[in-house]
């Protein structure tokens, strides 16, 4: 039977640990032979969405975009991996209604302060300083999902290990 097609919602803070993840995921599928596709927020923002801001409009117009483009691929039974901050409800609910039964929505739980410490691009330093406007957690909201599917809590446990028990949270759905 060919493989049934699924979107994997990776969202959180900006050094939550949304695209280690990712990529730890696509390794693993990988390693079982199942083919998998990553879109991001970064790449997209790059291309497909240059026009687009931080502002909330533009993230909801993201958001549309990147599910919408996810939904053609999975409805050929591709496996999805999507990590984009997702920071508001009421864009969670855009993916959520675009992508139905295709959606699995996956909540990196990491507290700010942590990710302001690892800071690796240096983007908190910035929203800090007000270099850097409209920022998540800083001068921008991210509200905390009530219906994740999964919840990864990266600050106490290692990337791989997260990874782990996300495999294990969608190899039901590989399957059927
Ligand atoms: C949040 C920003 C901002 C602002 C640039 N706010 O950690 P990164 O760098 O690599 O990932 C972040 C990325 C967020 O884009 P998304 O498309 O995921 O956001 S959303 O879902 O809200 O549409 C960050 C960088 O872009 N970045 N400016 N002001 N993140």
């Amino acid at each position: 039977t060919p493989q049934k097609g699924m979107v994997i919602w990776i969202l959180g803070l900006s050094g939550a640990g949304k695209s280690t993840i990712s990529n730890l995921l696509e390794e693993q599928l990988q390693r079982e032979n199942i083919f998998s596709i990553q879109l991001d927020g970064d790449e997209l923002r790059a291309g497909l969405n240059k026009n687009l801001g931080f502002s909330m409009e533009d993230r909801a117009e993201n958001i549309r975009r990147a599910a919408e483009t996810a939904r053609i691929m999975a409805a050929k039974g591709i496996i999805v991996i999507c990590s984009f901050i997702t920071p508001l409800n009421a864009h969670r609910a855009i993916a959520r209604e675009i992508l139905g039964e295709m959606y699995f929505e996956v909540f990196i739980d990491c507290p700010l302060s942590v990710c302001q410490e690892r800071d690796v691009k240096g983007l908190y330093k910035m929203a800090g300083n007000n270099t850097l406007k409209n920022f998540t957690g800083i001068s921008s909201a991210f509200e905390k999902p009530e219906n994740a599917d999964l919840v990864l809590l990266t600050e106490d446990q290692t990337p791989q290990r997260c990874c782990d028990h996300l495999y294990a949270a969608i190899s039901p759905r590989l399957a059927g």
